[in-house]
């Protein structure tokens, strides 16, 4: 009689150049897609499909080569895994193609705020992933003001949901994400995992990504990216027992094994 819904694992599958190089500039799709049935036999429930690194500092990419990278790789998937796939992007063209291409969620760190991206959305009829930044990338992180982190970020939400609602896109189709890092200290980060459950109020579902985020490192005195792992999956279970549904991680097996503990803890049957 315990019923503590299993939360889903986002498995980060960035198909950039730096990730999975052809030894040149360009993406070897065979190497991405390895990668996510990898992540799919560890327990991944969704895959996330990302062709711009959305990291502080790193370059625009042009529509086209976005495309040229993500959609290949979510035409393959599609057809050979079962689980969703959803499309980190906030360009209204790259959504459209990558649904096309069997895609099935829109995970957009710009919240839809991109001219017809909202429209786009709607007419593509898939979940979406609202997320919240401050500022641009280039300059997020350079001196992030809030006047209450969680009530400007809920204040945020209002507001794009109700930009949602306003072009037909039904609210349960909506999910909701804080943003670590994106324009943020680690202060505000602290502060937005210690009072997550406040976002519950609006009664939709909750994406957290922690993983191997510089707020890891910085509390693990300056930890390097491929250390944080350990630091990432307590991260990510302190946001599912605060009311993440879903969280986004670079490592999901660890992700995984940790997430099966606490449910058996819980009380909920083992498998
Ligand atoms: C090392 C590895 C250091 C990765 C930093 C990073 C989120 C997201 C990103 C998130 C949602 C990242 C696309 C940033 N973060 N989408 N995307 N939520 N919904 N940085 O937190 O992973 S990219």
């Amino acid at each position: 009689m315990s019923s503590g819904k299993m939360p889903l694992i986002m498995g980060v599958l960035n198909v950039t150049p730096d990730s999975f190089s052809d030894g040149g500039q360009y993406v070897d799709p065979e190497l991405a897609i390895a990668s996510a049935k990898r992540m799919v036999i560890q327990g991944a429930d969704i895959i996330d499909v990302g062709g711009e690194s959305t990291r502080p500092g790193a370059k625009p990419v042009s529509e086209r080569d976005e495309i040229n990278r993500v959609v290949p790789v979510i035409k393959a998937l599609s057809t050979q895994i079962s689980m969703p796939i959803s499309i980190d992007t906030s360009k209204p063209a790259v959504m459209k193609l990558a649904v096309k291409a069997g895609a099935s969620m829109i995970n957009d760190v710009n919240a839809l705020q991109a001219k017809g991206a909202l429209e786009m959305a709607y007419s593509l009829a898939v979940d979406v992933c609202l997320m919240h930044k401050q500022g641009m990338p280039e300059t997020m992180q350079t001196k992030p003001l809030y006047q209450d982190v969680v009530t400007d970020i809920k204040h945020f939400f209002e507001q794009r949901i109700d930009a949602c609602v306003q072009v037909g896109i039904p609210r349960h189709k909506i999910i909701l994400d804080p943003g670590f890092g994106f324009g943020k200290t680690l202060e505000h980060n602290l502060e937005i995992l210690r009072r997550f459950g406040e976002f519950k109020q609006f009664k939709l579902r909750l994406l957290a990504g922690l993983s191997r985020k510089s707020m890891i490192g910085a509390i693990l005195d300056d930890r390097q990216v491929e250390s944080r792992v350990v630091g990432s999956v307590a991260g990510a279970i302190i946001a599912v027992q605060r009311g993440a549904n879903m969280v986004r991680v670079h490592d999901v097996l660890e992700t995984k094994d940790a997430l099966r503990i606490v449910q058996a803890a819980s009380g909920d049957t083992i498998g």
